[in-house]
């Protein structure tokens, strides 16, 4: 399993191709298209995959989207659209019949919602995410599977439509959606999507069952879970270990290694705490450095130190086995490199992160400075090519942390790494 240890964009997509070649089946648990991974192939083509599983660029891989997923139908056609015009085969693609679509008006309220909340929005990315979740929770979602039946999609659009229409017009002063070109759109879909929805559950089962290597691909992050995350701003869903067991239907048992993915400093898009936030020109420049900019929104990622108070939080909430510190190389040209090893909250030191929102809101990073280094570290393909100062850098927080850092990136594309392990 491989999950993102902080608020997201870790370098989750490169890390899922790399393992690709090793895997037999690549599976999404949760989330939708929030979700930008971004994969450099070796021949140096750039993918941004939004619904479909990274390992979508490792051509013997089966690709799943399980039930924890919503699926904007739209989007996914046109990501199996534009992977099969660039020769990729997608026909090793299977959707779960249980995971929920994200519908039209769920769009709309995600975008009215937020306007409406002004200064107290969640800085979503406006694709539906919360509301179609919502509708899940409150049994009202329609899944991929009624998209089988015309009988009972449209049903359960009108139902869902009688009181949504009400609020979207009521309180949002938005135009009503017609149950009948819903229905319509959502059934020509139901066309093309036929063939990739499967039983995915029985599949994963069977694959496990016969020795096969499942590779359970979390999008968004740890900081982002709906439980352990900063709520409210999170997304709606559980990308957590413990997640990709409901959103892919496999038991715990099976899972044998979580591997957890941080950047060698932190970014985050959208609103919420971020303790080791930069307002100056150092959060400028590893913003510029490392071109951070949202993969599916293009807006720009908060940029902050590394925080080993959240790392450690990952490392144990998932039972991180094993650590995949990428972007490195962007730390390159530092006199110092700051680690937030603790915080200060109202005049208190604290090691691990603290009971209320409140108090994270609060806290203040303790630093450690460690000595920079000078050297483009970008074909370092070794521990012993990495300079003395950056293989101080990982051993600290490998120490801080408490697990192993088994790679380190060094670059987007996908040999661009150091194994450690
Ligand atoms: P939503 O849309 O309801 O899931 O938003 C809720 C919060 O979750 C954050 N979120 C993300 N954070 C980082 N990366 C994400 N994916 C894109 C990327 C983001 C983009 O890869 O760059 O392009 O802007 C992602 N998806 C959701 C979101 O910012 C809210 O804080
Ligand atoms: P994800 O959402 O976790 O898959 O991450 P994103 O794709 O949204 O953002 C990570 C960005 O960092 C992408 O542009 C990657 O190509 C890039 N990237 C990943 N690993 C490295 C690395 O080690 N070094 C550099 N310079 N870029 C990297
Ligand atoms: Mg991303």
């Amino acid at each position: 399993m491989l999950i993102g240890a902080q608020w997201g964009d870790e370098g989750k997509g490169k890390v899922t191709d790399l393992l690709g070649e090793r895997v037999d089946y690549v599976v999404r648990y949760s989330g939708g298209n929030n979700a930008g991974h971004t994969v450099v192939t070796p021949d140096g083509q750039k993918y941004a995959l939004h619904l479909m599983p990274s390992g979508a660029l490792s051509p013997s891989a089966m690709i799943v989207i399980g039930n924890g997923v919503v699926i904007d139908p739209k989007v996914l056609l046109s990501e199996i659209d534009g992977l099969t015009e660039r020769g990729v085969d997608v026909s090793r693609l299977r959707i779960s019949g249980d995971a929920h679509l994200i519908m039209p008006y769920h769009r709309s309220s995600d975008v009215v919602v937020e306007r409406y909340l002004g200064k107290q929005k969640i800085g979503t990315t406006g694709r539906g995410i919360g509301p179609a979740y919502g509708d899940k929770v409150a049994r009202t979602g329609i899944r991929v599977q009624d998209l089988l039946d015309p009988g009972i999609l449209r049903k359960k659009i009108e139902l869902v439509l009688r009181d949504r229409n009400q609020v979207l017009a009521k309180v949002y002063n938005r135009k009503a959606f017609d149950v009948s070109a819903v229905t319509d759109e959502y059934l020509a879909y139901a066309e093309r999507l036929r063939p990739y929805i499967a039983e995915t559950r029985a599949m994963l089962w069977d694959a496990l069952d016969a020795g096969k290597i499942v590779l359970m691909e979390g999008a968004q992050a740890t900081m982002l879970d709906m439980d352990h995350g900063t709520y409210p701003f999170v997304t709606s869903s559980n990308p957590t270990a413990a997640g990709a067991c409901v959103g892919a239907g496999v038991p715990p048992t099976a899972i044998n290694q979580v591997i957890g993915v941080s950047k060698a400093y932190t970014t985050r898009v959208g609103s919420g705490p971020f303790p080791t936030e930069l307002h100056d020109e150092a959060g400028e420049h590893l913003r510029k450095t490392g071109g951070e900019y949202g993969t599916t929104t293009g807006r720009p990622r908060r940029c902050g130190w590394f925080d080993a108070v959240i790392a450690r939080y990952a490392v144990r909430l998932n039972g991180i086995t094993d650590l995949v510190v990428t972007k490195l190389d962007i730390l390159s040209g530092l006199e110092k490199v700051p680690i937030c090893v603790g915080y200060e909250i109202d005049g208190e030191r604290h090691d691990d992160m603290p009971m209320t929102q409140t108090s994270f809101h609060h806290a203040t990073p303790i630093y450690e400075y460690l000595d920079g280094w000078w050297e483009d570290i970008s074909k370092a393909r070794t521990e012993a090519e990495l300079p003395e100062n950056a293989r101080k850098y990982i051993a600290r927080i490998e120490e801080l942390v408490g697990t192993r850092v088994s790679v380190v990136g060094v670059g987007p594309g996908r040999d661009e790494n150091v194994i450690r392990h």
